[in-house]
């Protein structure tokens, strides 16, 4: 392939760059040009060298960034894919492991995957790649329009959601007509992952909450009121909940003190999803007390990272869903187009950001 412009860093040190590359060692059976590329946590964290789990791909001193994106087939040796079709990509690539090995490579077990704009693996933020089309999944619905972008984010919530239920299962979780009516969930942080994490909580019938450090913008109370999430800004409620305990608890911050906080108003056989990684978050104290909350209610704090190509394809079905119920309001989810070439956006988050997209 020839040089084309990509975004590029340096992993896991940081640094991000605009800049023509050439990456000819690519295989692949169907060539790709981005429609759109979503930023995220991840690049801003890998941009600021909090990540220290992300690497460059082997024989290479940089890392094309990008894991979110919608792109079109601009031609295409396989039967499954023909010019013009709208796919998204898959950002995990499996090792040899068992689960890597029945299609799992989100439940990888010995680190050996690699993932693509995050470790050992070029992105998708440059003008044109090559993939295989197993790697692929296609966009059906001509109605999802731009919201196609989300289906990466969203899949790895569709997962999330599939770990709590599992979890769950253990005690009687739902109540006695089989919903989640009646019970909370809370969801800390207020960005772009946050936001489907409350979206699919309000869809299981959670009385569902987010939460940040302070006030957030119009657009995102007026986003809370469209989808029925009520917004906690903890400085304002430092004893938030006061009156009900949290049945399910979801971090997108990163933040051990701020999570250590609401683990110790969480509710018996209540469910914690870590989410939000962020290397460079300060210290926090847990003590004796804290892991004697957790054991006595019977609480499960959980990791989860990344989806399955099961996981994909359901988020499009919920977001064609989401679109469907919600129309204009849906697609204000996505508050920012910006131009390749942009760089401040990787370093600087426009004010009342929910998904800030590259449109190329
Ligand atoms: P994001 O938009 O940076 O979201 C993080 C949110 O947490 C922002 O709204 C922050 O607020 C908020 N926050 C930070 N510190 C606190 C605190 N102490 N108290 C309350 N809120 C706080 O990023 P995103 O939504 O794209 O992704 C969320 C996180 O998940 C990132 O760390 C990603 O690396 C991680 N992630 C994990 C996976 C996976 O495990 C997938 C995708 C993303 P502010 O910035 O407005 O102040 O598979
Ligand atoms: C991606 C996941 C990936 C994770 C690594 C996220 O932003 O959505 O697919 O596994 O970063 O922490
Ligand atoms: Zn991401």
């Amino acid at each position: 392939m020839e040089k084309v412009n990509a975004y590029i860093t340096d992993a896991p040190g940081g640094t991000v760059k605009f800049t023509q590359v050439n990456i000819d060692d690519e295989k692949g059976n169907v060539t790709l040009r981005p429609i759109l590329t979503g930023i995220c946590g991840t690049d801003r964290g890998m941009v600021k060298g909090s990540l220290s789990f992300t690497y460059n791909p082997e024989g290479y001193d940089f890392l094309v960034l990008g894991h979110e994106s919608l792109c079109e087939v601009i031609e295409s040796d396989s039967p499954e894919f023909k010019k013009g079709d709208r796919v998204v990509p898959l950002v995990r690539r499996p090792g040899d492991c068992p689960n890597c090995r029945i299609g799992r490579p989100d439940n990888c077990s010995d680190g050996e995957k690699h993932e693509a704009g995050i470790t050992g693996l070029h992105g998708f933020m440059r003008e044109r790649f090559k993939d295989f089309d197993f790697n692929l999944v296609k966009v059906d619905d001509p109605d999802l329009g731009d919201i196609a972008v989300l289906t990466e984010p969203t899949k790895n919530v569709v997962k999330a959601f599939e770990v709590f239920e599992k979890v769950s299962q253990r005690s009687v979780y739902a109540n006695n007509i089989s919903t989640y009516e009646g019970k909370k969930a809370l969801i800390i942080g207020t960005g772009s992952e946050a936001f489907i994490y409350a979206f699919m909580s309000v869809d299981y019938g959670f009385d569902t909450y987010i939460l940040n450090r302070h006030p957030i913008e119009d657009n995102k109370i007026e986003m809370c009121r469209e989808f029925g999430i009520k917004f906690i800004d903890s400085s304002k409620e430092p004893e938030f909940p006061e009156k009900f305990h949290i049945d399910f608890l979801i971090d997108t911050s990163g933040d051990p003190g701020t999570i250590f906080k609401y683990v110790r108003k969480m509710n018996y056989n209540g469910i914690a999803i870590l989410f939000g990684t962020n290397g460079k978050a300060p210290k926090t104290e847990i003590d004796g007390e804290d892991i004697d909350y957790i054991i006595e209610r019977n609480i499960t704090l959980a990791g989860s990272v990344d989806a399955a190509r099961i996981h994909y394809m359901r988020a499009l079905d919920y977001l064609s869903k989401w679109k469907r119920r919600h129309g204009e309001a849906m697609n204000k989810i996505i508050t920012g187009y910006f131009k390749p070439g942009d760089i401040d956006l990787f370093e600087n988050k426009p004010s009342g950001e929910i998904k800030s997209v590259i449109r190329w």
